[in-house]
């Protein structure tokens, strides 16, 4: 039997109970880390806008903190651990080789979230000298409590275990097999290759400077440093949250659209491009930053344009998959057929919709992207419009989609209620078209991010032909329907628990892609190689800079004795 046919017959838990049990372990922590930072969410996001305050304007940052922490990072990351370990383990069809060791890094991954997530929390207790208010963009100059960054250590440290699980699992594999690499461990592979190269930057961060830092070790950082190595881990660990929904988009929703995934070569294509211009862009956060040269920074412009070309090609590879499932249900004309497809199952207009946002999203980052109009919309609440369709959709709505259907092969229990599930992910989609669209209009006006009082000493935006005021009601009301469609989710989830187990089996079976693997190049499967190109391309963006900015701001800051050594390497290598 080939990976990618595993039986229907057969449930991922009956085949695989002890990953199954990971697998759920997983998901569950992603679903608390959902559960308080919606709630988070829903808090600040009245707060901001003046509607219902409780919290101090001064804990905001707390709020805003644990908000970004539990979301983007440990909702996530526990939802993307889960889901690679039933990939690799499905299409590769071998239990992992040790459960202990899964068991190891799940919980290494859960120490570190509670470390951090203390660091955070003692931010609202006043009397306890513990507090990590430094949002999830943790840089200098703010600081938090070594807590947190030891957490946050622990954590990744845990995510890198997991990533060796997955190659051991592929290498044993690999011993016993021949041919192409299963679709879905081949995107698994190639998303923690890029892992491991973005998380170099932040390791260095967090361990050489920000923790010695916290820790009074040495007593101060060079801020632009820390910074740049944020954002040398900072964008690629966007794809990192979007590359799972890019395994679903490409292996499940074909399928749960009735038809098969358009190419297999092209699905390759996009994650190797993923894989090496991932991280050679993380510069276009910092197109206002002093101190890094105008040429770096169009350097970063000009790849991440080229780095739109896999999303691209995903629209197109995604879009026709979906085609060819809607004429398989009988859908017929040059649009008419997306009336064919099975908007009545949650899984699917979940992730379709979520595509759909997608969308908009991508083009509210290409505008991001250009180095002259972000002039007008950093640091405004433009960037969480973005991010909100970005992560906040693309990735979280069909992380929830996906779970509606992942959830009899993990429980042996059907969902509680499709209605409800339908329902609760339209309405997330309704939320977020008010709240990110309004947000984006707030941010061309001027209106700031990161901050609970933006109207700074009443200061009035001028908001156009609208008003201040529709927009903050949008932003409520948007927000107000997201929190709303997080308990739906959660409630639907745990009420479905609380049902018998079901008899019999459901169809999970994923059928192969129209042009298979059998059709891509053989030199895609060359991980070794776009490896090597990864790194090269890193060198080539990042040696520079960092080399002027250690050589303008001194290693560890200013008047450290860094400084003539960095100087002297800058003269050989220019
Ligand atoms: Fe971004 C800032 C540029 C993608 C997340 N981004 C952020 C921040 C976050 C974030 C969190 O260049 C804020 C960080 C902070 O706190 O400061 N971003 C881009 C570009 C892309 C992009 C060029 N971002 C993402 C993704 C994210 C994410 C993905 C999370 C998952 N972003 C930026 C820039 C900034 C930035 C600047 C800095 C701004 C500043 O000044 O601070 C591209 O990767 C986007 C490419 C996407 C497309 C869309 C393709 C369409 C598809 C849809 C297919 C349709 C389907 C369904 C499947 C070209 C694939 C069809 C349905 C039917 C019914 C037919
Ligand atoms: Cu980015």
């Amino acid at each position: 039997m080939t990976s990618e046919e595993l039986p229907g017959e057969e449930l991922f838990l009956d085949r695989f109970p002890d990953e199954a049990q990971v697998v759920r372990a997983s998901l569950w922590s992603a679903f608390v880390a959902l559960g308080i930072g919606a709630l988070a969410g829903i808090v600040q996001a009245l707060h901001r806008v003046g509607y219902v305050r409780f919290i101090d304007s001064a804990d905001y940052y707390t709020v805003l903190t644990l908000h970004g922490v539990l979301l983007v990072i440990s909702f996530t990351i526990f939802f993307l651990v889960g889901l690679f370990t039933w990939a690799v383990t499905r299409s590769l069809d071998r239990p992992v080789e040790n459960i202990r060791f899964t068991w190891a890094w799940y919980l290494t991954m859960v120490a570190g979230t509670v470390l951090a997530g203390v660091a955070i929390l003692g931010g609202f207790v006043d009397s306890i000298p513990i507090s990590a208010d430094v949002l999830f963009t943790f840089y200098a100059p703010l600081q938090a409590h070594p807590l947190f960054y030891a957490g946050l250590a622990v954590f990744i440290i845990g995510t890198w275990l997991a990533g060796f699980d997955w190659f051991r699992s592929w290498w044993i594999w690999r011993s016993e097999n021949d041919g192409r690499i299963p679709l879905q461990t081949f995107m698994v592979l190639t998303s923690m290759l890029m892992w491991y190269i973005a998380t170099i930057g932040v390791a260095i961060s967090v361990v050489f400077f920000l923790l010695p830092w916290s820790l009074g070790i040495i007593d101060q950082v060079n801020p632009l440093l820390t910074r740049t190595l944020f954002w040398y881990f900072g964008h690629p660990v966007v794809y990192f949250w979007l590359m799972p929904a890019y395994l679903l988009w490409y292996t499940v929703l074909p399928s749960i659209s009735g038809g098969r995934l358009f190419s297999d070569p092209l699905a390759r294509v996009v994650f190797v491009l993923f894989l090496i211009l991932s991280t050679p862009v993380g510069i276009h956060h910092q197109y206002l930053d002093p101190g890094i040269a105008e040429g770096f920074k169009f350097i970063a412009m000009t790849n991440t344009m080229f780095l739109l070309l896999p999303s691209l090609l995903t629209a197109f590879t995604v879009v026709a998959s979906m085609e060819h499932g809607a004429r398989q249900r009988g859908g017929e004309g040059y649009l008419s057929w997306l009336g064919a497809l099975p908007w009545r199952d949650p899984a699917f207009t979940g992730m379709a919709l979520a595509g759909l946002m997608f969308a908009a999203g991508g083009f509210s980052g290409m505008v991001n992207a250009g180095m002259n109009i972000n002039y007008l919309i950093h640091n405004t609440l433009w960037v969480p419009g973005h991010f909100h369709l970005t992560v906040g959709t693309a990735v979280a709505l069909t992380f929830m989609a996906a779970t509606y259907w992942l959830l009899p092969q993990l429980t042996r229990r059907r969902l509680y209620s499709r209605t409800i599930g339908l329902f609760q992910v339209v309405m997330w989609f309704v939320g977020m078209v008010l709240m990110s669209n309004a947000m984006h209009r707030a941010g061309l006006v001027g209106i700031p991010r990161r901050t609970a009082e933006p109207q700074y000493d009443g200061f009035a935006f001028d908001a156009g032909l609208s008003s201040v005021a529709e927009l903050d009601a949008q932003v409520a009301i948007g927000g107000t329907l997201l929190f709303v469609s997080v308990v739906l989710f959660l409630g639907n989830l745990i009420i479905s628990l609380l049902e018998d187990p079901m008899e019999g089996t459901v169809d999970r079976s994923l059928p192969p892609a129209l042009s298979g693997p059998e059709d891509s190049p053989e030199v895609l499967d060359n991980l070794s190689l776009w490896v090597a190109i990864a790194l090269l391309l890193v060198l080539l963006a990042y040696s520079l800079p960092i080399g002027a900015i250690v050589a303008d701001g001194g290693l560890f800051g200013p008047g450290t004795e860094s400084y003539p050594v960095v100087l002297s390497w800058l003269e050989v290598v220019t």
